[in-house]
């Protein structure tokens, strides 16, 4: 694997001297946020990561190179209006590494890359997880491989949950039957991405960066898997509830028109929710992908790695 990977010098110094770095997802960048905003987005990223203690890793794969740490030029390639990037889950790195292919890295490839590369914390907005079936269907089967990388890779991810878009009590199942420990952090209630509480318990607490870390660090000693750190989004950019619920209703419906499906479920419907709610969901969507990351960096800091 070493042989695709190309780790920016900063990344590599910290990782060989035992210091914090935290793995950051490209394609929250290039299918998540418009241009222009994801290229500030992504700046604002790193400088949280810094700003914590711990050296920023952004992961694209360019080139048939999984770069782990993007260059300022690399990051405004991903981010470019143009740039045209696949987005790449974890079973597409082979082939995108062997065929010279260029995209973006999803939750299930960033951790797959930043195990690969040594890093152990990864902070990120939203994971994915298990879709409702569509209306007289049984079942989808449309499970976001963001859960079976979490089940065989040991990383912490931070997140705020999974959009309501998605079968919730499904996913946290998925996650118990793959044996990922959820921890809440100072809540109790899974959230779920634009809004604080899904309703959903958890079953752990934590209340600070300290015991986040332990606990990953112990479970790192007995399992393979992955630990997720849930972090409801700040209390002032959550968003109104009905503004939320009227963005969905009418997300789903867009989504059942043009027969959207697969990869393409969670861009078009953050599409949406960005030009319906007037920058609402954009102004959240950063702010609690820039608190993730922050905490990602704490973790990292305590873990000393
Ligand atoms: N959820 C979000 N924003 C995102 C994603 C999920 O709120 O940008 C992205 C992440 O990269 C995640 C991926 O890993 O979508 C999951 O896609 P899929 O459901 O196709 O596996
Ligand atoms: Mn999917």
């Amino acid at each position: 694997m070493t042989d695709y990977l190309t780790v920016a010098p900063e990344v590599a110094d910290a990782l060989d001297g035992g210091r914090p770095v935290v793995a950051l997802e490209s394609t929250i960048l290039s299918h998540g946020l418009p241009p222009g905003r994801n290229l500030k987005v992504a700046a604002e990223l790193e400088r949280a990561v810094r700003d914590a203690g711990a050296v920023p890793a952004t992961i694209a794969v360019l080139d048939g190179r999984a770069v782990i740490g993007l260059s300022p030029a690399e990051l405004e390639r991903v981010c470019a209006e143009d740039a045209g990037l696949d987005k790449l889950s974890w079973r597409d790195l082979g082939p995108a590494l062997a065929l010279g292919g260029s995209g973006a890295t999803t939750v299930a490839s960033t951790s797959a890359l930043a195990h690969a590369a040594g890093i152990g914390v990864f902070g990120t907005g939203g994971l994915g997880g298990v879709h409702l079936p569509l209306p007289g269907a049984t079942a989808t089967w449309d499970v976001s491989a963001d859960l079976g990388a979490l089940s065989r890779l040991p990383v912490l991810v931070v997140c705020s949950g999974v959009k309501s878009i998605l079968d919730l009590a499904a996913t946290l199942e998925v996650l118990e039957t793959n044996s990922v420990p959820v921890l809440g952090y100072r809540t109790t209630d899974f959230p779920a991405f634009y809004r604080r509480s899904s309703g959903f318990e958890v079953n752990w607490r934590v209340d600070d960066a300290a015991q986040a870390a332990a606990a990953f660090a112990a479970h790192r000693e007995l399992t393979g898997s992955a630990v997720l750190l849930a972090n409801p989004i700040p209390a002032e950019f959550e968003m109104d509830a009905e503004l939320h619920d009227r963005l969905l209703a009418e997300g789903l419906d867009l989504l059942r028109e043009r027969e959207v499906l697969g990869s393409d479920v969670t861009p078009v419907l953050l599409e949406h929710f960005h030009t319906a709610s007037g920058g609402v969901s954009l102004d959240a969507n950063e702010a609690l992908v820039v608190s993730n990351v922050r905490l990602a960096a704490e973790v990292a800091v305590e873990l000393g790695a």
